[in-house]
């Protein structure tokens, strides 16, 4: 039997990107979120005695890597090489072996894969040979051989056969389509476990014979990357399925959540519905701070309120209050109002006056999306002065279009207001 963690994609030091509100506390604290994560994971190598660590590529984000976060890998590995832990590692499209400081010395027991051809590395144990580790590294970033080919048993195996790499199975989805290969490919090659990296979403994509995995990235970097974030926990028993557990390492999680606010009319509740929707979703994550962003639905009297210009920033204020103090923070990056007013529309179209008109002219635009174009073609007749047109120019069509939505429920509020 063999136990070992397999991460991959560190992406130590990476400048974190995509937030409405950074401020100068929050960028260093992201920062130091991709090293605490790797901590963890060293930490929970130690704590569960593993057999060896795996680290599947893009263990750095940049080419240009610095030195603290080089020296700072090194130390955590020296760790396990104290306790005789091997680590084998390969390098990624971020981190290409060409991008290492050459006088980077490696602790003992730390095998980094070369990039000029498929290798292996038997771990032992008592004596025994238990593993063979194979791998190669990416010497550059324009990785573009078909490296699955080469990966060949050798003669004489060891009890399991684990191969180490960096690529994209099916399609690539989200990530540059770097080294892909094909499940069919991977599978008649006799390999035990394929530790994978590249793709940052955990995911097992064959769980036996072989087994083939993700382990996604340890910590988020952005709204891409949303959820928990971890490493797996791998067991390998002969005549027995692998377990493969994920352990979740994030330190701060980026997450979506919708706040349903129907029948909510006190701003004094306001709040509490906020944090009840995002406990529903991060709930179950101990030890870990959220960065949030709220989309506010449904049907509810504080509908004009929340629209009024300035609220949600007032709301975003008031949420945020005292929050980075905190080690575990809940920080909210942006309100998206998805309100509606507490009104039934429907009934108020039916009547025959000002208000079902607005309405049903309204709907007429939805409903056509020339018609949009139409509208915009002629506001654009209307402003006859320069400054005017210029400023019309400066919005995406989108943008015309979410301004349009704002005016219809500005309009249809303070006509509800008239009629009460
Ligand atoms: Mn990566």
């Amino acid at each position: 039997m063999i136990k070992f963690i397999h991460t991959g994609d560190l992406h130590l030091d990476t400048p974190f990107k995509g937030l409405s509100n950074v401020n100068r506390e929050l960028a260093g604290r992201l920062k130091d979120a991709t090293f605490k994560s790797f901590r963890k994971i060293i930490n929970l190598c130690i704590d569960e005695d593993v057999d060896f660590l795996l680290i599947t590529g893009d263990i750095f984000d940049s080419e240009i890597q610095s030195l603290a976060a080089q020296l700072g890998f090194v130390k955590e590995l020296e760790k396990l090489s104290k306790r005789g832990i091997p680590t084998y590692m390969i390098c990624g499209n971020h981190d290409p072996l060409n991008s290492w400081m050459e006088e980077l010395k490696l602790p003992e027991n730390v095998f980094r894969f070369g990039a000029s051809e498929v290798e292996y590395f038997t771990f032992e144990k008592d004596g025994k040979p238990l593993a063979d580790i194979y791998g190669i590294s990416y010497g550059t970033k324009n990785e573009n051989r078909n490296l699955v080919d080469a990966y060949v048993r050798k003669e004489n195996p060891a009890h399991f056969s684990i191969a180490l790499l960096h690529g994209t199975i099916g399609s690539a989805g989200a990530h540059e389509n770097y080294v892909p290969f094909r499940l069919e490919d991977v599978k008649r090659k006799g390999f035990d476990y394929w530790a994978l990296g590249h793709i940052h979403k955990h995911h097992v994509v064959h769980p036996a014979h072989p087994a083939i995995v993700y382990p996604g990235n340890p910590q988020g970097r952005d709204f891409g990357e949303t959820g928990q974030r971890g490493c797996y926990m791998v067991t390998l028993n002969e005549n027995q399925a692998p377990e493969i557990t994920f352990i979740p390492t994030q330190f701060i999680s980026f997450e979506e959540v919708v706040a349903d606010l129907s029948s909510l009319d006190s701003i004094g509740e306001l709040s509490s519905r906020i944090h009840d929707a995002v406990q529903e979703i991060t709930g179950n994550q101990q030890n870990s701070a959220g960065i949030i962003r709220v989309t506010l639905s449904g049907r509810t009297a504080l509908h004009g309120l929340l629209h009024r210009p300035g609220e949600t920033e007032n709301l975003l204020k008031m949420l945020n209050e005292g929050q980075l103090q905190q080690e575990y923070f809940t920080l909210f990056d942006r309100i998206v109002l998805q309100t509606l007013p507490d009104a039934d529309l429907d009934e108020m179209k039916e009547a025959n006056d000002f208000t079902a008109e607005i309405l049903k002219s309204f709907d007429n635009l939805n409903a056509v999306p020339e018609k949009y174009q139409e509208l915009f073609h002629q506001l654009e007749q209307e402003f006859g002065s320069q400054p005017a047109k210029r400023e019309l120019d400066d919005f995406s069509y989108e943008e015309k279009k979410e301004i349009l939505e704002n005016a219809r429920w500005l309009l249809v509020d303070q006509l509800i207001k008239d009629k009460s």
